[in-house]
């Protein structure tokens, strides 16, 4: 594979967030290459400098996790240079998910930042472009599933994998967005089984789900046979979107990247959530009237009730009895590897800051 030997350094070894790192560039070298399209100076400009802006930049938790589910189904640290690149590359087409999924959430959210530097569609010449670049980001996922992928035998599970990804996706992102509708604001709706929903659809399957279900068709196992795997990561994956509704009110907008938006947005939040199931009546009160506006003092309020009603320590309880839950769960899997993909997961985001 040409690609391949194009990959600087072993793959085997070494740091592995660095050879990770050099298969972006060249997977962006091959985009900027489509023979599907004819670039001009400017579109290929462009396409590089938003590549670089929104692919890059975050933690790259969900792309790294596919290479080391990889290894760890595999039981070996030593990957081939095809392997190393294989994995690599569906790690990237998540980085890639995730990036698209971004630009548009921000729109959608009325969001000032996001990864320390203004929202896509906030930088000046861009605007709605961004919705277009959204839909190129998808497209370059299957560009790039197609280029390097189209021989294998699992080809088509692979796309499969990613369309209904997308699909519970978006579904969740409806969710998300109509509970916060002109005409259908109404927190006596607020619950935890509403909250719940969304957040499953919005972020785990593609947050938790995705990368393992790479990392196992790249291994050659049948998907079918891993749903008990699946509903872990899906718990997981709700437990890490609780943790982005704390973050967003209680992270630092400087350590965090993002300035929080959920209270304005009148957000079916974790922490509204809890509110309501703690709050007085006129404490109750206090959040009808103030939830969802964007008067800075109206937020304030809000973020004061949560304090009275002591959020922070109610959020820290709710993590260590997630973390402990899941961890009886990944116990019980028959698999020594399969225990110890979902455990690396877990350990990266178990009380994490950002
Ligand atoms: C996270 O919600 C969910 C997504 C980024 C999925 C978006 C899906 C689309 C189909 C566009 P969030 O708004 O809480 O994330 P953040 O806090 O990072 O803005
Ligand atoms: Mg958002
Ligand atoms: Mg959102
Ligand atoms: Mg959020």
């Amino acid at each position: 594979m040409a690609a391949a030997a194009a990959v600087n350094g072993s793959a085997t070894g070494g740091d592995a967030k660095a050879a990770f790192g050099r298969i972006y560039g060249t997977l962006k070298e091959e985009l900027l290459k489509d023979p599907a399209f004819e670039f001009t100076t400017e579109s290929h400009q462009w396409i590089d400098r938003m590549l670089d802006y929104n692919v890059l930049g975050g933690k790259l938790n969900r792309g790294l996790s596919v290479v080391d589910s990889y290894k760890l189904l595999k039981g070996a640290d030593d990957l081939t240079e095809e392997e190393m690149f294989l994995s690599s590359t569906l790690g990237w087409c998540i980085e890639w998910l995730q990036a698209f999924f971004l630009v548009l959430d921000d729109i959608m959210d009325d969001s000032v930042t996001r990864r320390g530097q203004p929202c896509w569609y906030r930088v000046p010449q861009v605007g709605f472009i961004a919705v277009n670049d959204g839909i190129i980001l998808r497209n370059h996922i299957s560009r790039m599933l197609r280029l390097h992928f189209k021989k294998k035998p699992y080809y088509a599970d692979l796309l499969d994998l990613f369309n209904e990804v997308e699909f519970k996706t978006a579904s969740g992102q409806m969710l998300d967005l109509i509970t916060t509708h002109e005409g259908e604001k109404d927190l006596t709706k607020y619950n935890i089984g509403v909250h719940r929903r969304i957040v499953q659809y919005k972020t785990a399957y593609y947050s938790f789900y995705l990368p393992v279900a790479c990392a196992l068709l790249l291994s050659g196992e049948n998907l079918d046979n891993y749903g008990a795997v699946e509903n872990i990561l899906v718990e997981m994956g709700t437990y890490f979107q609780v943790q982005d509704d704390y973050l967003d009110c209680y992270g630092e907008p400087e350590f965090i990247g993002k300035i929080g938006t959920d209270i304005e947005d009148y957000k079916c939040s974790w922490l509204v959530v809890q509110a309501l199931d703690r709050a007085d009546e006129s404490q109750k009160s206090v959040l009808f009237e103030n939830y969802g506006k964007k008067d800075p003092a109206c937020v304030e309020k809000v973020k004061n009730l949560y304090k009275e009603l002591n959020l922070e320590a109610v959020f820290h309880e709710y993590e260590s009895e997630s973390y402990k839950k899941l961890i009886a769960e990944i116990e019980v899997q028959p698999s020594v590897a399969v225990q110890k993909v979902l455990k690396s997961f877990l350990h990266k985001i178990y009380k994490r800051q950002k």
